[in-house]
């Protein structure tokens, strides 16, 4: 089954709410970074536990295994249940968000390759099937690969089996959703969704595409 991960990137702690709930019944999980905690605090993490969904920490964590390792920790005590960190730092860096993840039953995803268009400058040549086959070594959950480069996520499929997928780069990145399905096992969404007039309906409508 592929799932279906709001991305709110939201900056107003209302609207993020009021999107959040009126999404939830048609989402498998809330993905939550830098814009929205930045401008109003880790306390919604909280806030958005109402809704009963799995929470997940976009900071593409990238530091020295210890530095890591203290960020993965606040990022599980304040109520997320995964976290993204980079894989450009090295098997060390990966395991200690790995490891910390686990100790707190959490899940570790790990950035393979990203979905923009500068990430082709430093993730091809080989760097993104090196970092999938290190992020399985390390243990980790599953990968981040990129909806715009659909070729390429079944490309990093093959290496990391049956580990998870979860691709960003859908709607307003050009990436389309038919391209991944079957391939991915979650899809994550921003702006297609939060920007529309009726972010309930567009949620309603990814999910139907990805769950027929
Ligand atoms: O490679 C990546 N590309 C990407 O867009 C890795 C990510 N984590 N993201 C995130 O996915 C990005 O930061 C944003 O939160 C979301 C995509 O949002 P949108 O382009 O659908 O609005």
């Amino acid at each position: 089954m592929t799932e279906l991960i709001l991305a709110l990137d939201v900056t107003n702690k209302k609207n993020a709410l009021s999107i959040a709930h009126e999404c939830a019944p048609y989402l498998d999980a809330i993905k939550l970074g830098y814009p929205l905690i930045l401008s109003c605090g880790l306390s919604i993490v909280r806030s958005l536990e109402d809704e009963d969904l799995p929470l997940i920490a976009d900071f593409k964590v990238a530091d020295i295994p210890n530095t890591n390792r203290l960020i993965a920790e606040q990022v599980f005590d304040a109520g997320f249940t995964s976290i993204i960190c980079h894989g450009f730092t090295g098997k060390d860096a990966v395991q200690a968000c790995v490891d910390t993840s686990s100790d707190y039953g959490g899940a570790c995803f790990v950035v393979a390759e990203m979905s923009h268009p500068g990430a082709a400058e430093f993730f091809s040549g080989g760097a993104a099937e090196q970092i999938a086959r290190m992020a399985i070594e390390c243990g980790a959950d599953g990968i981040i690969a990129p909806a715009t480069r659909p070729e390429r996520v079944k490309i990093l499929r093959n290496i990391i089996g049956t580990r998870k997928i979860l691709s960003p780069g859908i709607g307003a990145q050009g990436g389309d959703t038919d391209a991944v399905r079957g391939v991915v096992d979650g899809i994550i969404v921003g702006r297609a969704i939060y920007e529309g007039e009726k972010p309930g309906d567009a949620a309603r409508e990814f999910a139907r595409i990805i769950k027929a």
